[in-house]
């Protein structure tokens, strides 16, 4: 199964020592010890949700602190607790200390937290060392220390859009195109032998895209690398089915999708019936093809696109349908 992984290191914000004073006033030379308590350090929480699908962000930053607690005042004033880190990570997650490797936390629903390093408590002030025995205490806790931990996530990736289509179709040009992924890309049927994902990031959002190995007619009684791999698009919300738009008039392309309709059928209603977007490639080599859109829609009654993963034509907007479908369901 694919995976996303980050390693990190989380510290939870030191306690705030406690404050040595003591009280002072005109004409009261010697007052009593009034230092108060330092305040709580931060605790690292870490928080599921299901706005999230990968661990990019864990990628990118690596040390996360939260603020220590502040020291105590004079006048028996307590120092503030540091703020809490919240870091959200999604559902999914499992959490280990790298040290061990044990499990720390398994993220499963949505809203969980888990507090995986507590802050140092705050330092006590003299003033909670008075006793009769002692009515000027000089001594103050100095607050313990916060916690340290190298952290490992691991995250089942689970993808959002999975890629079909016959081989050669160019589902793995297009993944290239989209994503950092680099798979192989060639010339001949079945060059995609393990499926891959590509991870698409934008400030606001990320799509998780899946290219598996191309599908053909026979598939299910095992022709071609039978339909092994359609268990890895079972779970995605949609499908961007990849027609080689380089020959065929419109009537040709449908006919090819719903030839692979039936190979998915034949594995899985449910996967038969799943929302597919068309996408119909190499039209740099057949500029006409944008003419043939509005009949292949009417004639699958799906939406379709055109695009070039080679001179990248028409990616955009198959990035920001993607998106835009994925993140509002439109
Ligand atoms: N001219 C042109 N060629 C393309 C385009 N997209 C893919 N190709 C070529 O078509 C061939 C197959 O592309 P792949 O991306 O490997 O196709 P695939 O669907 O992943 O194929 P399998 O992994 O075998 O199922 C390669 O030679 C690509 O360079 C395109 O938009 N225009
Ligand atoms: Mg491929």
């Amino acid at each position: 199964m694919l995976r996303d992984e980050a390693t990190i290191q989380v510290r939870s914000g030191d306690g705030g020592r406690g404050a040595a004073t003591f009280y002072r006033e005109k004409f009261i030379p010697e007052g009593g010890p009034d230092g108060g308590d330092g305040g709580d350090g931060g605790d690292i929480i870490i928080e599921a949700t299901t706005h999230l699908n990968t661990l990019a962000l864990y990628w990118r930053k690596r040390k996360w602190r939260a603020k220590p607690g502040e020291p105590g005042m004079g006048k028996q004033c307590y120092g503030k607790d540091g703020i809490d880190l919240v870091l959200k990570m999604p559902c999914g997650t499992i959490i280990r200390r790298i040290e061990d490797n044990e499990i720390l936390a398994d993220l499963t629903t949505d809203g969980q937290r888990i507090i995986i390093a507590a802050g140092g408590k705050g330092g006590k002030g003299n003033a909670r060392f008075k006793s009769s025995v002692n009515q000027v205490p000089k001594q103050f806790g100095p607050g313990t220390p916060g916690v340290e931990l190298n952290l490992r996530l691991d995250l089942k990736l689970i993808a959002d859009v999975g890629i079909i289509g016959f081989p050669n179709a160019g589902k793995s040009t297009l993944l290239s195109r989209l994503s950092a992924a680099r798979p192989k890309i060639a010339p001949y049927p079945f060059t995609t032998l393990e499926p891959q994902l590509g991870v698409i990031e934008r400030p606001d959002r990320t799509l998780v895209l899946a290219d598996i190995p191309g599908i053909i007619e026979g598939a299910a009684d095992g022709k071609g690398l039978g339909h092994q791999f359609l268990r890895h698009v079972e779970r995605c919300p949609i499908l961007l089915h990849l027609v080689d738009g380089s020959e065929g008039d419109a009537a040709e392309l449908a006919e090819r999708v719903f030839v692979l309709d039936r190979e998915l059928a034949r594995f899985s209603p449910e996967l038969a019936a799943k929302r597919q977007i068309i996408g119909l490639t190499k039209l740099d080599v057949r500029p006409d093809l944008v003419e043939l859109v509005p009949d292949v829609a009417a004639l699958t009654k799906r939406e379709t696109l055109v695009f070039s993963g080679v001179s990248g034509e028409g990616l955009r907007a198959v990035e920001d349908r993607l998106l835009h479908i994925v993140g509002d369901g439109g």
